[in-house]
């Protein structure tokens, strides 16, 4: 009752405003220089130029589009104050009413018509507002050329699948979403648990207006698969999935969301993911054993502690490193004063997943503890990630979360959206738990939506306002993607990708690395002069090891922004047309490297990997600079034995090498060629030319 006639209070406010306000700083008008326009009484003096009958100029027609007046060459569309409306002129129409309010589209020439009856107090424009709050986003990334040149995404289907949409159909109303196809497939029917599907949405069709996007709402790995499966049936191209999953495999591209990726590429769509806002929110260590069998995150100390607001709820999720089942046991806790108030303690005896989930609402403010103790097995590397609070001992370095671990995903971490870009805190950072470079690029965060409100350009850490995360910077790049798949129709999802992250521009450490990728989101206009560079993460099952579960893994997940409660009933809107996209067939070449940071001393496992190629002739990898194979030798060369696979090789530094001295590995098949360059001492670059012969 209070916040209704707190509304309404404000409302009143608003309308008094006009007739009164004054900018600060202005000086009253002098009715002796400014004659007014002789009206009746209930017109607003802004329609004085647009009640006339003659044809509007063009600067009027603008006019009347700015106030929101514009209803074609010979109507405008005002509101009338009438506690009752009375017989309107010919050719009006009431378009809509509330109380005491009515919007009407009327003929110009009838306006004062319209003034003169009885009990219309006044005619007037809508309040002022404006349409399209535009993340400043599209701008950093370079796509307003691209929009202007015509290439808006028209014709791209993009599905947003996330956990909740509150919201969306104002943003119709509003023109903020356009195209719009909405699917729920959460088996609980809500469709408004939280507006954060929304505001991505948003960034999206900011980056790309003309797309085609889809709305899908889940909120489990099973929904997340009935999902995909329809996205894939629907003819979408891009999927951007702004959620982080924890606990659903081991962090190096494997477990079942990441094959959810997986099945997604191999359909031709691009899997664009946020990389997680856990940098301050996880921890990574190898078991150190103290005082019964606790761990110590640092010598000495068996608490990993967190402050906690009253009422604020925690979620702890802890994985080691023996996927896909596990007879290490470690168990987890949450304690409070040395009393234990959550505890995860699952048996794991060989067929269990090396997995454990607490909960926890905190009952007053203070310090909670996180403890991990070894039930029983061997030493493993221990990851703990949570949810809800900055953790006293976190670890960036690793903070990646799934599906954003898989080669396949376009991973996308988040950079404050203006210059200098900086990385945010939370953001997840690399390597995967394999050794892979991730993120592969950062977008913009803390920008404008209508959903989360306008930047005040501050960032996160001053006080900033707008929407903040890693999953506001995944939909820039997946707008990206549909700009560019409308302009280059026969491009696979993998020449899009490839794009995308060949052009970013360098932040922090140079060259790509684990906090930014290749750097940040950039579409220059020009036209590649070649095909582009580098070649597609690899698509091919063979790369994956077979798993075998006995058993199940619970998931977990979490959006990375905060939920909101739902406050609406569901829509659902299926389309029913198909338009599926083909697996792309080209022969490809990829040369994985090892991440080496800080610094490449050597031997360094190097891996290959290939498919759709001609499997007759050789595998030949040669090597220029101080860097060597097994035995000081600089070419090897193996039967290629299939038209996809993968070979895996050691690089040593030669002793002679000096820190940055630069070196280059060349693997040629029959179909194909990579080269990749890197230099001694720093991080190897992913393949920077790639053809296919
Ligand atoms: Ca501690
Ligand atoms: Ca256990
Ligand atoms: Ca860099």
């Amino acid at each position: 009752m209070f916040l209704r006639l707190f509304l309404i209070l404000s409302v009143g406010a608003i309308l008094a405003l006009p007739g009164t306000a004054l900018a600060q700083g202005a000086q009253p008008p002098s009715s002796q220089l400014h004659a007014r326009p002789s009206l009746p009484p209930p017109i607003d003096s802004s329609l004085a130029s647009l009640i006339q009958p003659s044809a509007l100029s063009a600067q009027q027609k603008a006019t009347a589009q700015a106030l929101g007046v514009w209803a074609g060459p010979g109507a405008l569309r005002l509101v009338v104050e009438a506690s009752s409306l009375p017989e309107l002129p010919p050719g009006a129409v009431v378009e809509a009413s509330m109380p005491g309010l009515h919007q009407v589209r009327i003929p110009r020439a009838q306006v004062e018509e319209l003034a003169a009856l009885p009990g219309v107090q006044r005619l007037r424009p809508p309040l002022p507002h404006q349409a399209d709050a535009l993340s400043e986003g599209v701008f950093r990334a370079g796509a307003f050329p691209w929009q202007a040149s015509g290439w808006d995404g028209a014709g791209v289907r993009v599905a947003v699948i996330d956990l909740g949409f509150t919201g969306w159909q104002g943003l119709v109303g509003s023109g903020e979403l356009r195209n719009v196809t909405t699917v729920n497939f959460r088996g609980d029917g809500l469709f408004d648990t939280t507006n954060h599907g929304a505001a991505v949405a948003e960034i999206v069709q900011d980056m790309a207006p003309g797309v085609q996007i889809y709305l899908l709402g889940i909120s489990t790995e099973v929904e997340l698969a009935n999902a995909v499966n329809y996205a894939r049936n629907q003819g979408v191209r891009i999927i951007v999935h702004s959620v982080s999953w924890f606990n659903t495999g081991p962090g190096d591209g494997t477990g079942v969301i990441a094959d959810l990726v997986r099945s997604a590429w191999q359909n031709g769509i691009l899997w664009v993911n946020s990389a997680g806002n856990q940098a301050q929110m996880h921890y990574r260590g190898l078991f150190n054993p103290g005082p019964n069998n606790l761990h110590q995150f640092a010598s000495g100390d068996q608490t990993n502690s967190v402050f906690l607001a009253a009422g604020a709820t925690i979620c702890g999720y802890l994985n080691w490193d023996s996927w896909p089942t596990s007879a290490d046991d470690y168990d987890l806790y949450l304690y409070r004063n040395g009393v234990a108030v959550a505890t995860s303690t699952n048996e794991q005896t060989g067929t269990q997943a090396p997995t454990e989930a607490l909960c926890y609402q905190a009952a007053s403010a203070g310090t909670y503890d996180f403890v991990i103790q070894r039930y029983n097995g061997q030493a493993r590397t221990l990851q703990l990630f949570n949810t809800q609070a900055t953790l006293e001992r976190a670890t960036q370095v690793g903070s990646i979360v799934q599906p954003a671990d898989a080669i396949e995903t376009l991973s996308v971490g988040a950079a404050f959206w203006s210059e200098p870009y900086l990385l945010e805190v939370f953001s997840s950072q690399g390597p995967t738990a394999d050794g892979w470079l991730k993120p592969d690029l950062v977008g913009y965060d803390g920008v404008s939506t209508s959903t989360y409100g306008p930047s005040n350009e501050r960032p996160y850490l001053n006080g900033g306002t707008g929407f903040f995360g890693a999953s506001a910077a995944a939909p820039h790049v997946g707008g990206a993607a549909a700009l560019l798949m409308q302009r280059y129709p026969g491009w696979p999802a993998y020449l899009v990708r490839d794009f995308i992250v060949s052009n970013a521009i360098d932040l922090g450490a140079t060259g790509p690395d684990n906090a930014f990728g290749y750097g940040r989101l950039f579409l220059p206009l020009s036209a590649p002069t070649s095909t582009p560079t580098s070649p597609p993460p690899s698509p091919t099952p063979t790369l994956t090891p077979t798993r075998t579960r006995t058993a199940t893994p619970t998931p977990t997940l979490t959006p990375t922004v905060t939920p909101r409660p739902f406050t609406a009933t569901p829509t659902i809107t299926p389309t029913p047309s198909s338009t599926p996209t083909a697996t792309p067939s080209m022969p490809w070449l990829a040369i994985r490297p090892t991440i080496l940071a800080p610094s490449f001393l050597g031997p360094q496992t190097i891996s290959v990997q290939w498919g759709n190629q001609n499997s007759a002739g050789d595998l030949s990898l040669r090597l220029t600079g101080p860097v060597s194979f097994a035995g000081s030798v600089k070419t090897q060369a193996t039967p290629l034995g299939g038209a996809s696979g993968h070979y895996a090789t050691l690089l040593f530094t030669e002793a002679s090498a000096q820190t940055g001295a630069a070196f280059t590995l060349t693997v040629d098949t029959q179909d194909s060629s990579a080269i990749q360059a890197g230099a001694v001492g720093r991080n190897l670059y992913l393949p920077l030319l790639w053809r296919t012969h």
